[in-house]
């Protein structure tokens, strides 16, 4: 029986890679006097690292811009903590939007007494961020929060989730996630939970093999979305009825 559903947050909930956390990162390099940029191109490779203190060490490394592990380390959380607080002022002022369908999805879900959880590589603050300007009432909403704080092995590692799952005292089939990245997927799937995929630009041409129905957004009435792969979407969107049906499909190939 579906119980819960988990929501990724970057790239799932929000685009907010590209023009929220990109640019972030290049504000936090101009306050500490680097010339270092990211472009929209070099950020889609950099994104294959998950977690921003992971990606700017990685960065560091493969730049030979910082040759002493230590140093590299340090440097990353000093600009991450820069780099969240321009984050934070950028979803405040509206830079990041939810996208199709989540909304009106959350709404539903609870409405039908579904339980809500994040499953996120993410800061916790951005979290708090993102749903105090767009769905502050969502917050309340979420029975487990799990976040970079709470699994420090960064997706695809399925931590994160196992952290969830526990929390939630739910098995990996009584859940479906969602999320917009084959490094999300890999996380979710390791555990066998049924996982929707909504591509963005940076994952569109990402393995999805493993998903249960891969789509460009979870769609509105009169708005369908595209459908790639997976299991055939009935309606205009996806909603908690086509869930449970999916489910059911998805439990039954196991
Ligand atoms: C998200 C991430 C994060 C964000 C930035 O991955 O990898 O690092 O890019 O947030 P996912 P932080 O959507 O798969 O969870 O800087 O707080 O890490
Ligand atoms: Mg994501």
């Amino acid at each position: 029986m579906l119980r819960a559903l988990i929501f990724d947050v970057d790239g799932t909930l929000a685009e907010t890679e590209r023009d929220g956390h990109r640019v972030a990162f290049n504000r936090a390099f101009v306050d500490a006097g680097l010339s270092w940029h990211w472009s929209v191109a070099e950020y889609g490779e950099l994104l294959r690292v998950a977690g921003g203190r992971e990606r700017l060490r990685h960065y560091m490394r493969i730049r030979d811009l910082v040759d002493d592990d230590g140093e590299r380390h340090r440097l990353a959380s000093e600009l991450h903590k820069a780099k969240t607080e321009h984050y934070r002022r950028m979803v405040e002022a509206g830079a990041v939007a939810l996208r199709p369908g989540v909304a009106r999805l959350l709404r539903e879900a609870r409405d039908q007494g579904l339980t809500l959880a994040i499953a996120t590589t993410t800061s916790r603050a951005n979290i708090d961020a993102l749903f105090e300007h767009a769905l502050p009432q969502a917050l309340d909403w979420l029975e487990v929060i799990g976040a970079a704080e709470d699994a420090p092995c960064k997706k695809p590692d399925p931590q994160v989730y196992e952290f969830v799952l526990d929390r939630l005292g739910l098995k990996p089939g009584e859940c479906f996630a969602f999320e917009d990245s084959a490094n999300g997927l890999r996380s979710a799937a390791a555990l066998g939970i049924p996982t929707v995929i909504t591509f963005n630009d940076y994952t569109r041409d990402q393995d999805f093999a493993y998903a249960a129905c891969v789509l460009s957004d979870l769609g509105e009435p009169g708005a369908p979305p595209l459908r790639v792969a997976g299991l055939d979407l009935n309606g205009d969107c996806v909603d908690v009825a086509q869930l449970r049906q999916w489910h059911a499909e998805a439990i039954a190939e196991d």
